[in-house]
């Protein structure tokens, strides 16, 4: 199916506006979306405040109900829904599935969560008193997301939010409008079956950097939840910090692999197909530092290049693809860049280069890259978002797990090893600083029932599982008197 075909299945207009909206297959145009203005924008905020005075009121098990309608409306059109994440983000039909999956996971996820906003019972060091920790609705909570997980990224953010008692405003990345356009379909379905949800209790806001900025801004709106570059992030969290405001940023990330002498090696080489050339390099959660121990480089790395020369690139919506396109021509810019700077400091380059023009003229297909690196040089911790893998030697642990920490983005780590003291280590105190460190896992494909964020540079948000719902509340302490009498606390005397 055409995108054009799903979008009018969900019920989607595509021939509105003026922004046009190109796919990365092919570079055809699969729709126009209009964007908001400053009075639009202004009018849904407004919307916004006043769906949420409303939900707030309803029992958490109830808004769990609304939820649990989203996510069959994803089971449902599941694979509808995946085939247009391939059209517009460019990821590979498997990968396109597995995205709404997550939509469907998190739903889950909110449904129970629904019954479990627990507080805390605190004793009260004053006689018949009672002290409690209660988790309140926080308010509108604003999601601005990236082309490259365009619809699940919505759903950590919106399940939960939902669940807690909060409307959504959802400023989806410019270049995937019109996944988050039928995501908001099956969303406003669910509302009808559920009867009586407040109106405007998700929203979409379209635009570019001056309509995350108005969010931003705005001090109605108590939480903005935003995925993309560390750039994006460090312009936005100030204006978002001028205000006092929550941010919770989900940013860069630089993530390597450590293969130990003992892994498997037939593991470690799938996992590192995965994360590294899977979504075309494109998620935050990609491969982009490979430490092999200098006892296994030589035959890991020849491994790796013969996988790499056969790789099936092609259109994402080929069975049998693993490697679709880039998702326009300044991504691939950005690889030649890196790859130009990785030579310059030294590193020998596999792979890389523009494929498939012939076929595709519009579209951005790249072989990807190995990129062999005497140190760990300032190209390799910069994050580029395309698959360029570096790989470095190591001697010893102590200084690979030094050189794993070395850089500024701090999302996610990973180590192949059998020995139990090494994957202890890396997993400890002194070990891995990131926010998701695997033992025999490669460090992308995280599932939504861990906390998902990272440090440094990465942002420091907790998005998905665990505890995250708590970002989407306020914390009230409340205690209450049901004495006779005043004691005050610390044992204090003040009386007249
Ligand atoms: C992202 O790239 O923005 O762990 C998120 C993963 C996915 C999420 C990636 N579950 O790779």
């Amino acid at each position: 199916m055409k995108a054009d075909e799903i979008l009018r299945e969900f019920g989607v207009e595509t021939n509105r506006g003026d922004w046009a909206v190109h796919s990365p297959v092919d570079g055809a145009e699969i729709g126009r979306v209009a964007f908001d203005d400053a009075a639009s924008i202004e009018r849904k905020i407004a919307q916004s405040v006043e769906a949420f005075r409303a939900w707030r009121t309803v029992p958490a098990p109830r808004r769990g109900e609304l939820v649990r309608l989203l996510g069959e409306e994803l089971r449902a059109n599941k694979e509808a829904l995946g085939r247009l994440v391939s059209l517009e983000a460019g990821k590979i039909l498997q990968e396109g599935l597995g995205e709404v999956q997550e939509m469907i996971d998190i739903c889950d996820f909110a449904v129970g969560l629904s019954r479990q906003l627990y507080g805390l019972t605190i004793a009260s060091e004053r006689p018949g008193h009672r002290m409690m920790e209660t988790w309140h609705p926080v308010g509108p909570v604003a999601i601005i997301s990236a082309f490259n997980f365009p619809v699940a990224v919505w759903s950590w953010n919106a399940a939960l939010a939902l669940v807690c008692g909060d409307s959504v405003l959802w400023k989806p990345s410019e270049k995937t409008p019109l996944t988050a356009l039928a995501t908001q379909a099956l969303f406003e379905r669910a509302v009808k079956k559920f009867g009586d949800a407040p109106a405007n209790l998700s929203q979409i806001i379209l635009g570019l950097r001056e309509a995350g900025e108005a969010l931003a801004k705005d001090a109605r709106i108590p939480v903005v939840s935003a995925t993309g570059s560390t750039r994006m992030g460090k312009a936005l969290a100030p204006v978002v910090a001028e205000r006092l405001g929550r941010s919770l940023l989900e940013l860069g990330g630089n993530n390597a692999m450590i293969v130990a002498p003992s892994a498997k090696l037939d593991l470690a080489v799938r996992a590192i197909l995965f994360s590294a050339v899977g979504t075309c390099g494109q998620r935050c959660t990609s491969l982009r530092r490979l430490f092999v121990h200098e006892s296994i480089y030589d035959s890991l790395v020849a491994q790796l290049k013969s996988v790499y020369a056969t790789l099936p690139i092609g259109s994402p919506l080929e069975s049998g693809t693993l490697v679709g396109p880039l998702i326009d021509k300044a991504a691939f810019e950005g690889m030649e860049a890196s790859l130009a700077q990785a030579r310059d400091e030294g590193g020998k380059i596999t792979g890389g280069g523009r494929t498939l023009a012939d076929r595709f003229p519009n579209a951005y297909y790249v072989k990807p890259a190995i990129a062999e690196m005497p140190e760990q040089r300032a190209i390799v911790c910069h994050e580029t978002f395309a698959p360029i893998l570096y790989v470095m030697r190591y001697a010893k642990f102590e200084d690979v797990l030094a050189k794993h920490n070395a850089v500024p983005q701090g999302l996610s780590s990973c180590i192949f090893t059998q020995d139990v003291q090494e994957a202890e280590r890396f997993v400890a105190a002194a070990g891995s600083d990131c926010g998701i460190a695997n033992v025999n896992i490669g460090p992308s494909g995280a599932e939504i029932g861990g906390a998902f964020g990272g440090e440094k540079e990465t942002g420091g948000g907790r998005e998905s599982g665990s505890d995250s719902w708590k970002a989407y509340m306020r914390r009230q302490t409340a205690t209450i008197n049901y004495s006779d009498a005043l004691p005050l606390a610390q044992g204090i005397k003040f009386t007249v």
